[in-house]
């Protein structure tokens, strides 16, 4: 895969994306965001990916938007938000959320308005101890987007989440680990393999049924109890079915560690 903005590296069924802007802090451009939502496709289409990793290079994970291009846009007359976030940010959340694989956010710094979105809308993330969270759009006269105002009160919980959107106040790894925000807070020297742990473990995991567990999840998030058993009975059936099942019990009868293929 090649790409301008952003890295993507495949190993050991592990897929790394990289944000790749580092002098602007990761800062999304209408190219990092069409990038980002053809590396996540392309992740979703590789048997060989079982895992993502999203990282930022250099100090920061992602500081939103990068308002240098936005304002260039809006100088040259007929930019509109909404289209704007219907056509690029939004389809990208969309992606990552229905990808069939888990993705971890390796958050290595700041991460903030969109970029902050960007890491809620993982399902794990695990932050060195220098890096901070931010609601950023407040700031500059913005309501939070990219998922924001759904993602953060489902992770953390109505009043915090408001507070946090209200004030754009900075919120360190440490209080976002309290906050149940994020999974863990790594010491730096020991981030990259912390994180690298991680993704071997997803990449040894039965990925199919791992993709239903997510589908699952995000599905009863939006629905009755009974809706969310029904679907819950729909998807057991399809892992059921998944060869990786059938090693799951063989393994736990033979009384050895399962072989998953992630099929
Ligand atoms: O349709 C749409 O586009 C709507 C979508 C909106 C989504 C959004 O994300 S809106 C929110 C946008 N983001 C922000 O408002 C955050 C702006 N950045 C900051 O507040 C600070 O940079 C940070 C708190 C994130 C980090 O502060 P600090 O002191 O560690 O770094 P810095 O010195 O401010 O930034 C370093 C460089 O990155 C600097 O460039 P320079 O001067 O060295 O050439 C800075 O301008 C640049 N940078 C940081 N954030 C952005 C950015 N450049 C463009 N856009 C940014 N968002």
């Amino acid at each position: 895969m090649s790409f301008g903005t952003i890295l993507y590296v495949v190993e050991d069924q592990i897929l790394t994306i990289t944000l790749n802007r580092a002098d602007k802090l990761n800062a999304m451009t209408p190219a990092l965001l069409r990038e980002l939502k053809d590396a996540f496709e392309d992740a979703g289409k590789d048997p060989q990916v079982r895992v993502v990793i999203v990282t930022g290079a250099g100090r920061g994970f992602c500081a939103g938007a990068d308002l240098a291009a936005a304002s260039e846009l809006m100088m040259q007359g007929g930019f509109s938000y909404e289209a704007n976030l219907n056509a690029t940010y939004n389809p990208l959340i969309l992606t990552m959320q229905s990808l069939q694989k888990p993705i971890i956010a390796a958050v290595n710094g700041v991460a903030a308005g969109a970029g902050m979105s960007l890491a809620l809308a993982c399902d794990i993330r695990i932050a060195v101890e220098s890096a901070s969270f931010l609601q950023a759009f407040v700031k500059i006269g913005l309501i939070p987007d990219s998922g924001s105002t759904w993602l953060l009160p489902r992770l953390i919980g109505m009043t915090k989440a408001l507070e946090l959107m209200l004030t754009g106040q900075k919120v360190t790894a440490q209080e976002a680990l309290a906050l149940g925000m994020i999974n863990q807070v790594v010491a730096d020297s020991d981030f990259d393999e912390t994180v690298k742990s991680i993704a071997r473990m997803f990449a040894n995991a039965p990925t199919k049924t791992v993709g239903l567990i997510k589908q699952a999840v995000n599905f009863a998030s939006t629905s009755t109890l009974e809706d969310a058993m029904k679907n819950e009975a729909a998807q057991q059936e399809l892992a059921g079915k998944s060869a990786d099942h059938t090693e799951g019990v063989a393994a736990f009868l033979e009384k050895r560690p399962p072989q998953f293929k992630g099929v």
